[in-house]
């Protein structure tokens, strides 16, 4: 049987996405992928849902990443193809979806996983998550728009240290750099997406997509995700690459 890597429910108009491969910290690969593109496109077509808040499963984990074990051999040409069909079914579906997105991070959100964050149109954080984008330690650069949505939230220079030095930071220092909106405990986080989502759904829902698609034309041009999407590809096939994700894998240091 195909396991069930996501998780819905509607209540009170809020479409509810638990992600739910915790085994793997629930790094996204390809079927998680396909499984939430699809989980959303109802949400999408459903009148009766209003605001939707994605989560992870568990306390551990929102998502640790893409899921490296799946693209651990490739070449440039199928990281390209993996990473232009994440793109185009989550990360800028979510984006562009015409309904509120709300991440409720309740832990690790790291390199795609930071990036499903963003890609959200609000984050609120438990008091223990983490975040960062680790690509660069693995040989690799972020490819599902962490470069171009980081620094629109947090500014061109704060960005640079966080993509080069790969260091996760803590929620708190998010919530300075704007990273998100909200630190909240643990138990308090599911409760705090609901008050926010209501306080959204008070509003019209034309409204509601009509900014989504006029904030969303202040992210610049397509240019910068395009140039991502090459360097990225660029990324795989290189020696550093090799040694990146081998030494993931083989759960020691990399040596660049
Ligand atoms: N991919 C695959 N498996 C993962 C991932 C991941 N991103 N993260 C965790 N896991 C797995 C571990 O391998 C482990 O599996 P197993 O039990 O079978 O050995 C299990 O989840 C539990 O993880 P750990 O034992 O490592 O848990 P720890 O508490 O010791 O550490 C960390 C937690 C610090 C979060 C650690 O798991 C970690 O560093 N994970 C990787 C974080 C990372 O580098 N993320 C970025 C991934 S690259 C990426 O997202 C690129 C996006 C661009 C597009 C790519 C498309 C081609």
């Amino acid at each position: 049987m195909e396991e069930v890597l996501t998780w819905i429910e509607i209540q009170d108009n809020i479409g509810w996405i638990k992600i739910n491969r915790e085994k793997k910290l629930n790094a996204l690969n390809r079927s998680l992928i396909d499984e939430l593109h699809d989980r959303l496109l109802d949400f999408q077509k459903d009148a009766s849902v209003r605001v939707i808040i994605l989560t992870g499963n568990g306390d551990k984990a929102f998502v640790a990443g893409a899921d490296i074990a799946e693209f651990s051999d490739f070449g440039p040409l199928e990281a390209s193809a993996l990473v232009q069909h994440g793109n185009q079914v989550l990360f800028d579906f979510i984006a562009q979806l015409n309904k509120p997105v709300i991440a409720a991070i309740n832990g690790y959100a790291l390199g795609g996983g930071l990036e499903l964050a963003m890609a959200c149109h609000f984050r609120i954080a438990s008091q223990h998550a983490k975040m960062g984008l680790p690509e660069v330690s693995l040989g690799i650069i972020p490819g599902y728009g962490g470069t171009q949505r980081l620094p629109a939230l947090i500014g061109k220079g704060n960005a640079m240290e966080m993509i080069l030095t790969g260091d996760m930071i803590d929620a708190e220092k998010a919530l300075r750099l704007g990273l998100v909106n909200q630190v909240v405990p643990q138990e308090k986080l599911l409760e705090t997406a609901i008050a926010l989502a209501e306080r959204i759904m008070k509003n019209a829902p034309n409204s509601l997509k009509n900014a989504i698609k006029a904030i969303n034309a202040a992210d610049g041009s397509s240019k910068g995700f395009r140039e991502e999407g090459i360097q990225f590809a660029d990324c795989f096939g290189s020696h550093d690459f090799e040694e990146g994700i081998t030494a993931f894998l083989e759960k020691r240091k990399p040596k660049f």
